[in-house]
């Protein structure tokens, strides 16, 4: 097999599309990028990358210069001129936390119009184990072929961690299962061009959707027993975050960190994709439920805690002025998808607090946009209640003599309460007591 056979199509310019198509171009791979956005074509096409992720922007631009990497939304040419087509379009969830599969089924039925013999179709999307089976290879028989014999199919899941995607993706162990030897071979054989990580194959297509859901659940499973943690070592006056980073030492141990909650389009989404198939066949996840539930409940108990920093300096919520510092779903990233500081602002507002909140990375229209009042960091700090929800590498600097009004609830760990307290600061956190 040489990179000259293969063609690739990448349908979903996104936040791992557009890397991957990037980086199969830069091996030497001819790629075209399908996009529905008409200003990511465009963009891509002038050689600039419509997502902030370090060092994409860069090669973005060489590979378009090169002639590998180009960008249309005319799926039917696209699909007659190449023989892989990989999907890595979202798969949110939808009201009933249920996974959303409209962007894969409709990527899929572009693939199958124009679907030809050998052709190899890759699923990347995250979704509900069975998918592949159920789901995409019905859409793609459609077109009149039979999988295996006609064509093949193969799942790999990305794991890079945004904002550190281009290493991750070119460092990363990769997963892949296919729906028979051939397909999992010639999948084995592109992605050993984008990474140096080992390239694993496991049994089958199946297998390989659960890994992935399987990674996220472990993390978010784990900061939801940090937090449980945390908001038992509140209420009983120990210090949580001192007491994990101890336990930590033992050597088999391994406790997340708590916080304001779990946001971004992956952790807070993938364990309802098992959920979802656990309760298909009657066999409910009810540890991972729970793991959710507490999760999506800490921005109430930041609330909380907020409301009680507030009454020891005789303050409601109630016309007082809270300063959230971060709006991002994480530190040093412009993300704001499913943040904790949304519905903690919300409910802030709900209770008539006038919130105005920082944030070095989101643009100002998301902050109005979850009911706050975008402001400078100086303004932030001046309000009756300081609250930290991102860890931005910005807000590491704070000192006591910034706080000016004396409250400071800081849900990450990543400031020294004594240093605060010492100078008169009420200093209230995530497993603080
Ligand atoms: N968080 C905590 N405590 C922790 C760690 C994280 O509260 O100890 C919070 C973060 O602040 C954030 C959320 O969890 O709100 C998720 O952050 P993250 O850094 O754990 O993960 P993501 O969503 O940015 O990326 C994850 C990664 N998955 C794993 O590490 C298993 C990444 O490798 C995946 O590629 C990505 O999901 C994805 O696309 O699925």
């Amino acid at each position: 097999m040489t990179e000259e056979g293969f063609n690739i199509v990448i349908f979903g310019l996104g936040h791992i599309g557009l890397p991957t198509a990037s980086l199969f171009a830069k091996n030497g791979f001819k790629v075209v990028g399908v996009d529905i956005n008409q200003s990511t074509v465009e963009n891509v096409n002038s050689g600039i990358s419509p997502i902030m992720e370090p060092g994409l922007n860069e090669l973005v631009n060489e590979v378009v210069g090169s002639g590998n990497l180009r960008a249309t939304n005319n799926a039917s040419e696209a699909v007659k001129n190449s023989n892989v087509l990989i999907v890595i379009v979202p798969t949110p969830v939808d009201q009933n936390k249920c996974s959303d599969l409209s962007a894969v089924i409709s990527a899929c039925k572009m693939i199958s119009n124009g679907l030809k013999k050998g052709d190899l179709v890759i699923i990347e999307s995250t979704i509900p184990p069975g998918t592949c089976e159920n789901v995409v290879i019905p859409i793609l028989e459609e077109s009149g072929l039979k999988s295996i014999n006609d064509f093949k199919v193969a799942y790999t899941p990305e794991r890079a961690l945004p904002y550190n995607t281009l290493y991750e993706m070119t460092h990363n162990a990769r997963v892949i299962g296919g729906i028979d030897a051939e397909s999992s071979k010639k999948a084995v054989f592109l992605y050993e061009k984008i990474t140096e990580g080992e390239v694993i194959t496991v049994k089958d297509l199946m297998t390989a959707e659960m890994v992935k859901l399987m990674e996220n659940t472990y993390r978010d499973t784990n900061i939801a027993l940090a937090n449980e943690l945390a908001m038992v070592c509140e209420s009983v006056g120990i210090d949580a975050i001192d007491a994990i980073k101890a336990a930590n030492f033992h050597p088999r141990v391994n406790i997340h960190t708590p916080g304001p909650g779990v946001g971004g389009h992956c952790l807070s989404i993938d364990p309802y994709f098992i959920v979802e198939m656990a309760k298909e066949t009657n066999n409910p996840s009810k540890l991972i439920k729970t793991a959710r539930n507490i999760n999506e409940h800490m921005p109430h108990h930041v609330a909380h805690i907020i409301e009680k920093a507030l009454q020891e300096v005789d303050k409601s919520l109630n016309g007082s002025t809270i300063g959230v510092l971060g709006v991002a779903y994480k530190g040093n990233v412009a993300d704001a998808r499913e943040t904790p500081a949304e519905p903690l602002i919300i409910e802030l507002s709900s209770q008539d607090a006038r919130v105005m909140a920082h944030d070095p990375h989101v643009n100002s229209e998301i902050i109005m946009a979850m009911g706050a009042k975008p402001v400078s960091l100086k303004e932030a700090l001046k309000c009756d209640c300081v609250v930290l929800i991102t860890d931005h590498r910005e807000y590491f600097d704070i000192t006591p003599k910034m706080i000016e009004k004396s409250v400071f609830v800081c849900t990450r760990p990543i400031l020294d309460p004594e240093k605060f307290r010492e100078e008169g600061v009420i200093f209230k956190g995530v497993g603080r007591p």
